[in-house]
């Protein structure tokens, strides 16, 4: 009984991990899970990274989706959520222009074509408790398109790092997931820096081996991995 007990824990502690298998834009959905959103490895366990430095942290995936989601640039998207958003840690999303010659239905991302758009930073409520935007919810946090994103195909990369056992080498855990794009009605920016997937990362950038006490002692000092955030 003991031991069925610990099953059924270690079930538990599993499904509190989660994926983002649909993209929403305006508040409209991807009509089903992974068809704009390409499918993860974790699709199933749920199972986070924990180094940043492996192949799979660029779009964690075992296929390119079928479709591509028109995305008006400036506006607002999110990720449904599998699982509530149960750990502490930042969300942040890149975009990388697809190549000419290349199609978003096949690319795979490779090279410095990242830029970060949105990140995203805790805060000590009145309870003394460390929270983050979109903590506990079945989505991810709000991120806004850039109005100056050039029109084209991109890849959208959403990521979440949980950070409650970051303060060991290789123990935080990052959650994330790349869909395929067409900005329209965009701008004349230029997206950058750009960084490349892996290579942004390292195990000990302050932002990923970093202690949770640090962070609630000084919460606008957290630092999020990966370059500036490109807003336009
Ligand atoms: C997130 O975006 C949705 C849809 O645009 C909006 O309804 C909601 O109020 C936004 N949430 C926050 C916290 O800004
Ligand atoms: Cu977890």
């Amino acid at each position: 009984m003991l031991f069925l007990t610990t099953l059924l824990l270690a079930a538990t502690a599993v499904q509190a991990h989660y994926t983002f298998p649909r993209l929403v834009v305006n508040s409209k959905a991807e009509e089903k899970d992974w068809s704009v959103t390409r499918v993860t490895k974790n699709k199933d366990s749920k199972q986070g990274i924990e180094n940043p430095t492996v192949a799979d942290i660029r779009c964690y995936q075992s296929g390119n989706a079928a479709n591509v989601m028109t995305v008006p640039a400036g506006a607002t998207i999110h990720y449904i959520s599998t699982q509530q958003v149960n750990h502490p840690g930042p969300t942040q999303y890149y975009i990388a222009k697809v190549p000419s010659g290349a199609s978003v239905t096949s690319w795979d991302g490779s090279g410095a074509v990242w830029a970060k758009i949105s990140t995203t930073m805790p805060k000590v409520d009145a309870n003394k408790q460390l929270t983050w935007p979109a903590q506990n919810e079945y989505k991810t946090a709000n991120a806004t398109i850039p109005k100056a994103t050039p029109d084209g195909d991109y890849l959208l990369r959403v990521e979440h790092i949980a950070l409650h056992m970051a303060s060991q080498a290789n123990k935080a855990q990052f959650y994330l997931a790349c869909s395929q794009i067409k900005v329209t009605g965009g701008g004349s920016g230029t997206p950058g820096p750009l960084v490349a997937f892996p290579g942004a990362y390292k195990s000990t950038d302050p932002g990923i081996l970093v202690n949770l006490n640090t962070i609630a002692s000084a919460p606008d000092s957290y630092k999020p991995p990966g370059p500036a955030v490109w807003s336009g």
